[in-house]
């Protein structure tokens, strides 16, 4: 047995990306006794999408309190939802903290990875060089790919053009005539921030959000000091936080229980906006939640602003000094942002990830994402996911989803070692429970029957984003592990 655990600790481990599940993923590691744990990232810091995303505004829309690392309260959050440089700050300093930081490979970009079947290993391809490693995590983030809007002419566009998380700092936009294209939960973040400078801003909606007001303010200092004096107290705050978040998504599964939620988002509206006809171009005609519920104080005011045009049609065309709206009309603009959204379930890697048969995670999936508890795909040994197919949430934080995640991991690394194996995958079987499981879960959803068009869905209608359950139930279903749902080398079965 000794040996058997002393092979596990030689075990070494890759992970793609830096971002919070990267980060918990290699902390849950290290405390476990694995020390042989590679990251790689593309960028030159760490922090994934709270590196990528630093436009103006970027903020969290899940209170601080719950979005943050459960080992690692952060007594000295200023503000309810903390802002983009604060986040990443918090996790540089983590990650430094507890010794991840030495253990990245900064402006290593992922190309690809293959299983061999022969020696039980993944060879990881990067530009500079091939890594051959014994366990693959991706934690590459389902929100970390732009998908620039397919718009003709948008190439031939004179001015600077950027999408939000790939932000341009040295472009000045003060004084000058900005497009924002999207109206999704980056752009209304980014409108507020940019308007009060620019000289005029155009906003080009395809399709209406529905917004909640949210409980945002700077926290004092005494309150900080109190938070680190008494850290329970921020336990509390937290514990209370995780339970609202769990009673507010019941809604989204159970339409008798809308009513509220339906009146404050309409509430807001009116309040905020005063003008019949702005409102009306304001108001979706999908049911609330159907796309992400969006938070914010300050968006609908800054549509209200002189120097604000409200344009609620689609972009049909760029030129090279302006763009053409679908009701023909034709708006000059000096820059363009895009607020277009993520490659979220074609995601960038899954043709380049080759499992046992030779095939792509792209060639399995058919453009429908799945895995066995969003982690594990047959066919793929020694693959994990994090964040993967079905663990999104459109409610609470994501960060509680990758430390389940990262147990669910460790656990499959037990098997291995207690089973004397080198390799472990889901069983086809267990993974078509779970899927089907997920898919019940969502067929009488606001998801699929709300009416709209979202990035949840995948092309073949399925959402293949979202996690259907609570926060709760995710981690009763997938910390633990379920020894006969897993396949290993040792096993005659396979
Ligand atoms: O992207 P989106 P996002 N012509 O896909 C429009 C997370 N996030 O970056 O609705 C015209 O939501 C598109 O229109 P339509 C969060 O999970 C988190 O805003 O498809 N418009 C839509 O309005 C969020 O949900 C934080 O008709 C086009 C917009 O672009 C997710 O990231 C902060 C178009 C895309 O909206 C993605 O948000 C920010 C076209 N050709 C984001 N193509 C946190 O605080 C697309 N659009 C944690």
């Amino acid at each position: 047995m000794y040996a058997q655990q002393a092979e596990a600790r030689k075990r070494t481990i890759l992970i793609i990306g830096s971002g919070f599940s990267g980060i918990a993923m290699a902390i849950a590691l290290r405390r476990h006794g694995i020390s042989d744990i590679i990251i790689l990232e593309r960028a030159k810091a760490l922090g994934g999408t709270w590196q990528a995303n630093s436009y103006p505004g970027c903020a969290c829309d899940v209170e601080s309190a719950l979005y943050s690392l459960s080992f690692a309260p952060n007594p000295d959050w200023t503000n309810t939802f903390a802002r983009q440089p604060e986040i990443q700050a918090y996790l540089a300093r983590v990650a430094n903290e507890l010794g991840i930081t030495p253990l990245i490979h900064f402006g290593e970009e992922v190309t690809g990875a293959r299983w061999d079947e022969a020696s039980q290993q993944w060879s990881v391809t990067t530009a500079s060089r091939t890594w051959t490693v014994d366990v693959l995590v991706m934690a590459n983030g389902p929100l970390s790919d732009p998908i620039p809007p397919n718009i003709p002419g948008l190439d031939m566009f004179c001015g600077p053009a950027f999408h939000t998380a790939r932000w341009d700092p040295s472009v000045p936009l003060e004084g000058k005539r900005v497009a924002v294209i999207g109206t999704g939960a980056s752009a209304i973040q980014v409108i507020p921030a940019i308007q009060p400078i620019v000289q005029q801003l155009i906003v080009a909606q395809r399709t209406p959000a529905w917004v909640m007001p949210r409980a945002t303010w700077t926290i004092p200092k005494w309150r900080r000091t109190l938070y680190r004096r008494a850290p329970m107290l921020q336990r509390l705050l937290r514990g209370c936080l995780y339970f609202y978040h769990e009673f507010v998504f019941l809604p989204f599964r159970h339409p008798m229980l809308r009513r509220p939620g339906v009146a404050l988002v309409g509430l807001h509206l009116k309040r905020q906006v005063r003008d019949r006809t702005l409102r009306a171009a304001l108001t979706p005609t999908y049911a609330v939640g159907c796309k992400r519920l969006l938070v914010s104080n300050d968006y609908y005011p800054a549509i209200t602003q002189p120097n604000v045009t409200l344009v609620p049609h689609a972009v049909m065309r760029v030129e090279p000094d302006a763009i053409i709206t679908a009701d023909g009309a034709r708006h000059p603009v000096d820059v363009l942002i895009l607020a277009s959204g993520f490659r979220v379930t074609d995601p960038i890697l899954a043709p380049v990830i080759i499992g046992r048969d030779g095939r792509s995670l792209a060639d399995v999936w058919q453009g429908s994402p799945k895995a066995y508890m969003g982690t594990t795909v047959a066919g793929f040994p020694n693959l994990f996911m994090l964040l993967g197919p079905n663990t999104g949430l459109g409610h609470s934080s994501l960060v509680m989803i990758a430390e389940a995640q990262s147990k669910h991991v460790l656990g499959v690394l037990d098997l291995i070692t207690q089973r004397g194996a080198r390799s472990a995958e889901p069983r086809s079987g267990a993974q078509d429970r779970f899927v089907r499981m997920v898919d019940e879960g969502h067929s009488r959803s606001v998801w699929i029957r709300g009416g709209c068009k979202s990035w949840y869905l995948d092309k073949t209608g399925r959402n293949s984003a979202l996690w259907p359950f609570g926060v709760g139930r995710f981690r009763r279903t997938v910390e633990r592990v379920r020894e006969e749902d897993y396949l290993t080398v040792a096993d005659q079965a396979r």
